[in-house]
């Protein structure tokens, strides 16, 4: 699989959402957390548009909806295409109205809309094999309401692929264990297999990373970090083959201030890699990407 790199352009869409959530204001959620789209190498994206990153800006997709995150996914049996999640309203500070459509990286870059319903406010995506059947699976980041919930909260889907290539819900979750700031998938235990990976709010008011695993009738908890007063996810453990993906996490706490600290799942913990906290290039190696 070739290599994949964000585009600059990436961070320009992040600083452009961000703007757009903070001029709406709804005091009563927590702050919007959308992260970069990780696309293939030579493809750009803006709030409108992907297109190929040369001199002929070949677009790939448009849309008059906002795009919001893409991801590489492959399919059962077919070729590897983007996932391009989109949302028609962000007046508020949870994205609105989303759709998410499977585009062909081939030219003509064919697209199609897939089947998850607007009405859930998908807000983020991320792809990894969640049950070790070596078929790749996605995620969505919700926020919605239940049949028995009818408050709206940020909740989290398994989707499969179907024989037409079309999605269908494997599992919808009405919460983890905890209220969430951002859910995806990840493979940290190195078995290939991914985990549904977790920064939450804690009982005590701070914030803590957590992981689970899949158990083929949900998630059942892998273990979680110490808590930590405020905790922002810098790197996204890889979810690509290898080593078991670690974190790398920028923690603040009364007594030390805001510092990067990188985070592995051992022992039904995250522990702190080195133990002492301190951050050295060597943990900086690709057992992490951007998220
Ligand atoms: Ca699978
Ligand atoms: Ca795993």
């Amino acid at each position: 699989m070739q290599p994949y790199v964000a585009s600059i352009r990436a961070g320009l869409l992040v600083f452009a959402l961000t703007v757009a959530a903070a001029m709406s204001g709804d005091a009563r959620l927590p702050r919007v957390m959308i992260v970069p789209p990780v696309l293939p190498a030579g493809l750009s994206v803006d709030l409108h548009t992907i297109c190929t990153h040369d001199a002929n800006r070949t677009p790939l997709f448009c849309t008059e909806d906002f795009i919001i995150d893409a991801c590489t996914v492959r399919p059962p049996e077919r070729n590897t295409a983007l996932l391009v999640l989109t949302a028609a309203d962000l007046s508020r500070t949870q994205p609105r109205r989303s759709s998410l459509y499977l585009v062909d990286l081939a030219f003509p870059h064919a697209s199609r809309r897939l089947s998850p319903e607007q009405y859930y406010n998908f807000w983020d995506v991320s792809v990894g094999d969640v049950d070790g059947d070596g078929a790749e699976d996605v995620a969505l980041c919700t926020f919605s309401r239940t049949a028995l919930t009818p408050r709206y909260a940020r909740r989290f889907f398994i989707y499969s692929f179907d024989e037409h290539g079309d999605l269908y819900a494997r599992w919808r979750g009405s919460r983890l264990c905890r209220p969430y700031e951002t859910a995806f998938l990840a493979d940290v235990t190195g078995d290939e297999a991914a985990e549904l990976v977790s920064v939450e709010y804690g009982l005590g008011g701070g914030m803590l990373l957590c992981a689970y695993e899949w158990n083929q009738f949900g998630f059942w908890g892998l273990g979680h970090s110490d808590e930590f007063a405020r905790m922002r996810l810098v790197r996204a453990p890889a979810s690509a083959r290898g080593p078991k993906g670690r974190a790398l996490v920028e923690v603040e706490d009364g007594l030390a201030g805001a510092r990067c600290v990188v985070l592995e799942l051992a022992d039904a913990a995250w522990h702190r890699v080195p133990p002492d906290g301190l951050l050295c290039s060597a943990d900086m190696d690709s057992r992490t990407s951007t998220p």
